[in-house]
């Protein structure tokens, strides 16, 4: 039975890659670090099984870090763990190098001084956000794949492109099994919530429940202004504030979480160690995630629901994201099975489903 230690694994892709080890009858060690709340709930459905077990701790801590891998002698360590979210990145920038760049270095030396160092393969979580500016939306239908140049726009990019060249360096330096996925943005039922499309049907399925509440059918609701930033139904006293959104031009290859950890556990059962682009090879605007959401929740047109908030601008943008993932697909045998539409319907099914506590879809 292999052993793999996963840092992140509270995170939307730890929970996916927690599901599909366990599946590959590894022993998992998810690491999670301490909090005031319980973070656990996307991986609460292994709680039982003897094969899964959750210990602290924190990626910034260098010696808790070298315990962990010293105490379990894993044979496969993913770093899941990141401060994610871009936005955030430029409001904390200095926790998010701490985590994002110095949390990554930190494993990769508690493998390097590790006795088992030849033994273990590392999978680190690279980001189609470190391409940064180097596309735009006049560029369209041009594609990154491995050779494009990188050009970071965030604290976040710059700090993921750090690790992802302190990976390249231990591997030639030391000849670490180490491996970076080139992910472009992957999201799923379980996506955290402050992420644009989650956000989207999360207010989808929180609205459709107002209302049902209310007895209200969307032909109800009174047509108000793209300024207006409420909702109002005719008759009604109550209101529901509208959802608010930054950028809709922005283009992204979104795919779907449960894909994308299988390519990475692929690039841990490789030979030789390399890095991949992993995406669907379709870009697609915020505002046709829209289209498709509110198109599927049968709620007409979104322009109706939705307020432009600068608040959620960025004071930097990634205009165009379009991955070729022709590398992992030849090399890993990879390929998604989730495209864009199925990733807007089941997502805003989803949360549908949840608000109005209907029996819900299978999980893919
Ligand atoms: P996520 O849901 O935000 O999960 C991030 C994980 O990192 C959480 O488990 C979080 O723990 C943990 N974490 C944060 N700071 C930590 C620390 N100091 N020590 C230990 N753990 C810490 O992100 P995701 O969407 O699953 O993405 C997984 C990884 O892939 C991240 O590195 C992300 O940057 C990268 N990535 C994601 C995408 C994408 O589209 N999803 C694309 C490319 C790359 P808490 O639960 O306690 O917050
Ligand atoms: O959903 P997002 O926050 O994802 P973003 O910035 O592309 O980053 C995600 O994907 C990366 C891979 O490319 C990961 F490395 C990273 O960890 C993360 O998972 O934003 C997508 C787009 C952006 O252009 C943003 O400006 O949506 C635009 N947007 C418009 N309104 C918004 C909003 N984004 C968020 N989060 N919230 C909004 O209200």
């Amino acid at each position: 039975m292999k052993t793999a230690v996963i840092f992140g694994v509270t995170g939307q892709d730890g929970s996916y890659l927690t599901d599909l080890l366990l599946s590959e009858d590894y022993k998992v060690i998810g690491v999670a670090r301490r909090s005031s709340v319980d973070t656990t709930e996307r991986i609460d459905r292994h709680e039982k099984n003897n094969s899964f077990l959750l210990v602290e701790g924190d990626i910034t801590d260098g010696f808790c870090v070298s315990d962990i891998i010293n105490k379990y002698q894993p044979d496969e360590v993913y770093n899941l763990a990141a401060q994610s979210h871009v936005g955030t990145s430029f409001k904390q920038p200095t926790l998010t190098w701490d985590v994002t760049a110095g949390g990554c270095l930190n494993i990769l030396e508690a493998i390097r001084v590790s006795p088992r160092c030849d033994d273990i393969k590392f999978y680190q979580a690279s980001s189609s956000e470190m391409f940064g500016k180097n596309f735009t939306v006049t560029d369209y239908g041009k594609y990154q794949d491995e050779d494009t140049a990188f050009m970071p726009q965030s604290p976040y990019a710059i700090a993921k492109l750090a690790a992802h060249h302190l990976v390249r360096n231990y591997r030639d330096s030391y000849g670490i099994h180490a491996s970076s996925g080139i992910l472009f943005n992957h999201e799923s039922e379980r996506r955290g919530e402050n992420f644009v499309t989650r956000k989207i049907t999360k207010w989808i399925g929180s609205f459709v429940e107002w209302l049902n509440t209310n007895n209200l059918a969307a032909h109800q609701l009174t047509a108000t202004s793209s300024e207006n930033e409420k909702i109002y139904a005719s008759g009604h006293q109550e209101s529901f504030d509208k959802l608010r959104l930054g950028n809709l031009q922005a283009r992204r290859d979104w795919g779907h979480a449960k894909d994308y950890v299988r390519a990475m556990w692929l690039m841990l059962q490789q030979e030789e160690p390399d890095d991949y682009v992993v995406a669907t090879g379709e870009t697609h605007s915020v505002e046709e995630f829209l289209e498709y959401a509110f198109r599927h929740a049968h709620l007409g047109d979104w322009s109706e629901y939705v307020y432009i908030d600068p608040e959620f601008f960025r004071p930097a943008e990634v205009d165009y994201l379009l991955g070729n993932p022709s590398k992992a697909t030849a090399k890993l045998g990879w390929e998604p099975e989730i495209k864009f539409q199925e990733l807007a319907e089941l997502m805003t099914e989803a949360d549908i489903n949840e608000k109005l506590r209907r029996p819900g879809l299978q999980e893919v």
